[in-house]
């Protein structure tokens, strides 16, 4: 998938809504790795001079597969940002529920209100890889992630509920019995759905396909059959 390529369509649809006069707004979501694309900035430029109805969620966890924050920008933040394409920049505890809730609320208001794009900068770290293929203790200084688990946005709201009684043990196996049912569920639905012809992959991208191609088409159909 393109990084950050659906930030130019976001502004398209919500300028779009304000174009043909219907109500909504767009929030589109991504990570610290796509703001360091060209499409962040055409996009966050275009819905600034248009005003266009659309929240830029960043979910900057600090890094981008294995690039750190610090390579990917010299600025001081990404909120920071928001000012050069004239919509305020906001930045939130990206780990306090409660506050990204509301700095969204308050974001999607100001869309729907016509005051135009707001930019959302959620800080958090990364717990995890990237993907699968990704080793994060090749590169990760020592103890950033133990720490980060201490402030484990899950374990923190749920302490949070527990304290003002809104979450109890009880509700914590009713939660997990109801997941893992719908997992169990989704998983089902999945095995029982017709797989796409993977050969479908070469299709409807060129009228005219490349030799280069109809040469990977030819293979991957030979390969097919030979198994
Ligand atoms: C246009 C484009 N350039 C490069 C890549 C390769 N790429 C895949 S994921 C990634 C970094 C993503 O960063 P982030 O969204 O912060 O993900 P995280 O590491 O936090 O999971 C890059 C550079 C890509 N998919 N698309
Ligand atoms: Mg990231």
């Amino acid at each position: 998938m393109a990084l950050g390529a659906h930030l130019p369509q976001a502004v398209g649809l919500a300028w779009g809504l304000r174009l043909r006069g219907r109500p909504g707004m767009v929030l589109a979501y991504f990570g610290d790795g796509a703001s360091s694309e060209g499409d962040f900035h055409e996009a966050c430029n275009l819905a600034g001079v248009r005003k266009a109805p659309v929240v830029f969620f960043c979910q900057n966890n600090g890094w981008a597969i294995s690039v750190p924050w610090s390579l990917q920008s010299g600025g001081e933040s990404l909120a920071a940002r928001g000012a050069g394409y004239g919509m305020p920049g906001v930045r939130v505890d990206g780990n306090d529920l409660l506050a990204v809730y509301e700095v969204t609320r308050q974001a999607r208001a100001r869309a729907l209100a016509g005051e135009g794009p707001t930019l959302v900068e959620a800080v958090t770290t990364r717990l995890g890889a990237h993907t699968t293929a990704d080793d994060p203790t090749r590169y990760t200084p020592a103890g950033q992630v133990e720490a980060a688990r201490a402030r484990d946005p899950i374990a923190r709201l749920r302490a949070w509920l527990v304290a003002t009684r809104r979450w109890d043990d009880e509700a914590d196996a009713l939660a997990e019995k109801w997941c893992d049912a719908e997992i169990e569920r989704a998983v089902e639905e999945f095995d029982a759905t017709p797989r796409p012809d993977p050969a479908l992959l070469f299709d409807h991208v060129y009228a005219d396909p490349p030799v280069r191609l109809q040469r990977q088409r030819e293979a991957f159909l030979r390969e097919r059959e030979g198994r």
